[in-house]
């Protein structure tokens, strides 16, 4: 107590006397220095990957010392634009952002800009206005194709266990094509179930048109119903949330969880689902590094600004573990999520 007291008369005479003689008295100071600002801006707040990816900003922003991160929703454009004028006006220095729209890439960028902010994209990469992927973006995401690869394997793995006849069997497949990464992860798992032998005819897609349960729901419905014929399904989607809305489809219409067989992808959106007494049609689900892109997203955008360290235009983040009623509690606590 009598040392600290002592360290901060001396450094308050310090600071008078810098101040007597004109001098700079910062340095004495610099655990005072304000912090530096940064932005993560996410479209689906209300979607648990996003929230984990927030923590683990935090965490990044603690071990980095003096880092404030600034959080905001962005469910649209407007919002958006908005957030980008509100962290210059709170003295942010840049933002790691997953945008509501990949369209948006070129007004974010302008707005960024005329402000000197620097941007990293996390999770979905902007498009120019040629609907082009912004590769001179730095972007930080999963690596889409080999997940969806991967969900399409292990659909296939499990459906052999239950030893269903594939004549009784089709795919359901939401599909949300007009975000590339979506795209990219149904596509990887359509062209997975094809290899291992699935019959191409007997994939049906239906696309959702909102990114949520009750979307994905809608577009499930409105598939089962054109093929009573089928007794078990697949399902295939780009994330947790469009698979359980396919999943409470076939609940509606009759089927047993026996009967469905359903891998989300995200991991972190499951754990209700994978936590009820009973097991439903949602098998398991795809966990990739939500940890790995909120906290080196944020690392990254540090360096950045502080030492002019400039991040790779792509890190692809991959090595999903998947997890089922039995282990995810393990293996969530294992990334310590
Ligand atoms: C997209 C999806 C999210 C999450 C993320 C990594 O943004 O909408 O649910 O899967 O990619």
């Amino acid at each position: 107590m009598k040392t600290t007291k002592r360290t901060f008369f001396k450094s308050l005479a310090a600071v008078s006397i810098c101040a007597l003689f004109g001098f700079n008295a910062s340095p004495v100071y610099s655990s005072s220095e304000a912090p530096m600002k940064l932005g993560f801006l996410v479209k689906q707040p209300e979607e648990p990957w996003f929230q984990t990816e927030w923590a683990f900003a935090d965490k990044a922003a603690k071990d980095l010392g003096n880092v404030q991160i600034i959080k905001i929703a962005v469910p649209d454009g407007e919002k958006t634009l908005n957030a980008i004028d509100n962290l210059a006006a709170n003295g942010a220095k840049g933002f790691v952002i997953c945008t509501p729209d990949p369209k948006l890439g070129p007004a974010i960028m302008a707005k960024a800009r005329s402000y000197d902010l620097k941007v990293i994209a996390v999770d979905d990469q902007f498009l120019n206005a040629a609907g082009e992927p912004m590769t001179n973006v730095p972007l930080i995401m999963m690596a889409a194709t080999e997940i969806g690869q991967r969900q399409g394997e292990e659909l296939y793995k499990e459906m052999q266990n239950r030893k269903w006849d594939v004549k009784d069997t089709a795919v359901l497949a939401i599909t949300a094509d007009e975000l590339d990464t979506a795209r990219r992860r149904t596509e990887g798992s359509i062209e997975a179930l094809i290899k291992a032998g699935f019959p191409k005819e007997k994939i049906y897609k239906s696309p959702t048109k909102s990114n949520d349960i009750p979307g994905a729901l809608d577009a499930a419905n409105s598939m089962l119903v054109q093929h009573p014929e089928i007794k078990n399904w697949l399902v295939v989607g780009m994330n947790d949330n469009t698979v359980l809305g396919g999943i409470r489809a076939t609940e509606g219409q009759g089927f047993k969880p026996e009967n469905v067989i359903g891998i989300g992808i995200n991991g972190t959106d499951a754990v209700n689902e994978l936590s009820k007494p009973k097991a439903t049609g949602f098998f398991g689900s795809l966990l990739p590094s939500p940890d790995v892109h909120g906290y080196r997203s944020t690392e990254m955008l540090y360096k950045w600004i502080k030492d002019g360290v400039e991040p790779p235009k792509y890190t692809p983040i991959g090595d999903p573990v998947l997890l089922k009623r039995e282990n995810f509690k393990e293996e969530l606590l294992k990334k310590g999520l």
